[in-house]
């Protein structure tokens, strides 16, 4: 097959003084920071519904976007054409993962049995070509979105015929993970919520999907896939209001159907933002409850109220997700998928590199910036001091469950008035930017 990318070499580092567009100023592969290579700290993935499939239009306008490797058709053949750009992709990128929906690889035919049949038939090529080149596949997922039998929803259909359909359609994406030896398996409820509750059962759609999801984990251990789960909160958009929409509520409704053991959480930059919430806050929600698994890396746009899916390049931001990252020690089976969209002006294949190249820089820099804050040490000082009449006496009793109102009144009658220190945050932010070089 000719090349996909003739006139694009392989991206290599050529450090920050390069004026090279086409080469890594920050991000060198087996650079080691505290020990560990960067590789391994990010584990990048490629979202092949983007970079291989997405037109780029937008809800104003049709497609932009100039593939030319692909035909335009629906047919086997130009599917597993594209399944080896990827690779030609991942191997000019230096990144060592992707992920994929099962639409995006293979072609959805009039019944589920030729669906499947062509999903086998590009499955087949991404595992030669993974066999090829080393590169594995992060997480892959079901496209329980776009189809109109999902329109109004899929696990939380009113129609138990197209639960079913769902059902059988994660079934046999989850089988096809677990032949390409994926690390884990994603749900994202694009369609599971509600459009208005004038014509919804709240409570018994809520029933549905943690079913659902019980019967995914009770299949993975029946064909023996051991990857990890992970549920994407996402407010809304599609729907009006999606039932995942931020961690706090995914981790309430995993609690409250037993699936806590089984689903981690995979954080999206702009679903945060979406709802109404920092990235940062996001990544701690999720810390705080032993359940950060992977993130889809990109970011919103201040001016534009939808998911815009930019690539990351804000070094606050990637600041701030690596502090996350470090302090919970690195992922294990998640990483870094890059769930982002050149814009619709940026239609050549070049942009691509462009747009993945900012990212994995972007993240460099973050990286080395989160372990220069740790490593220095001042800022944990700083929180851990804020926090010290907890550690002894007082604060000590009262987290070791040890005394009640009672107590603590008597405590007030007797030492009178608290006095606070100042929580310092202009000096803690100026801290920071000292980092931010
Ligand atoms: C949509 C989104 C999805 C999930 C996978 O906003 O983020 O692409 O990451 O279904
Ligand atoms: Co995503």
């Amino acid at each position: 097959m000719a090349e996909a990318f003739p006139q694009i070499p392989r991206i290599e580092f050529e450090g920050p003084d390069s004026k090279n567009p086409l080469a890594f100023k920050h991000y060198n592969p087996d650079q080691e920071v505290g020990g560990k290579k960067m590789r391994d700290h990010f584990r990048f993935g490629v979202a092949y519904w983007h970079t291989l499939r997405n037109g780029l239009a937008d809800p104003f306008g049709g497609p932009t976007a100039l593939r030319p490797w692909d035909d335009g058709s629906d047919s086997v053949d130009n599917a597993r054409n594209r399944a080896r750009v990827l690779f030609e992709f991942l191997d000019k990128m230096q990144i060592d993962f992707y992920c994929f929906h099962d639409r995006d690889v293979a072609p959805e035919r009039n019944d589920l049995r030729a669906s499947n049949e062509a999903l086998d038939q590009v499955a087949e090529v991404l595992l030669e070509e993974q066999q090829r080149t080393g590169k594995k596949l992060l997480w892959g997922t079901a496209c329980l979105f776009a189809h109109p039998r999902y329109a109004q929803g899929a696990a939380t259909s009113p129609s138990a015929e197209v639960f079913a359909y769902a059902a059988a359609q994660v079934k046999k994406a989850l089988e096809v993970t677990h032949r390409l030896g994926g690390e884990g398996y994603v749900f994202w409820g694009g369609r599971e919520g509600y459009s208005t509750l004038w014509n919804t059962q709240m409570k018994r759609e809520l029933d549905h999907l943690a079913a659902f999801l019980h019967m995914a984990v009770d299949h993975a251990r029946k064909i023996g896939f051991t990857g990890q789960f992970y549920i994407e909160p996402k407010p809304r958009e599609p729907s009006t209001h999606q039932y995942d929409s931020d961690v706090a509520a995914c981790m309430n409704f995993l609690r409250q159907y037993g699936l806590t053991d089984h689903l981690k959480l995979n954080i999206e930059t702009n679903h945060a933002t979406l709802a109404g919430h920092s990235m940062w806050h996001e990544l701690e929600a999720a810390v705080a409850n032993d359940a950060l698994g992977s993130i889809d890396a990109n970011r919103g746009d201040e001016l534009i109220g939808w998911d815009t899916d930019q690539f990351p390049t804000d070094i606050m931001l990637t600041t701030q997700i690596m502090l996350a990252v470090l302090r919970m020690g690195g992922f294990t089976t998640g990483g870094l998928n890059f769930d982002a969209k050149v814009r619709r002006e940026s239609h050549d294949p070049e942009d691509l590199f462009h747009a993945h190249i900012g990212g994995m820089d972007a993240f460099a820099r973050g990286l080395r910036i989160a372990h220069e804050i740790l490593e220095d040490g001042r800022w944990q000082d700083f929180v851990k001091q804020r926090y010290a009449t907890w550690d002894s006496g007082l604060g000590a009793r009262i987290e070791a469950g040890e005394v009640g109102f009672e107590d603590l009144e008597k405590h007030v009658l007797q030492s009178g008035e608290p006095t606070l220190a100042s929580g310092r945050q202009e000096m803690l932010e100026n801290l920071i930017n000292e980092f931010i070089r």
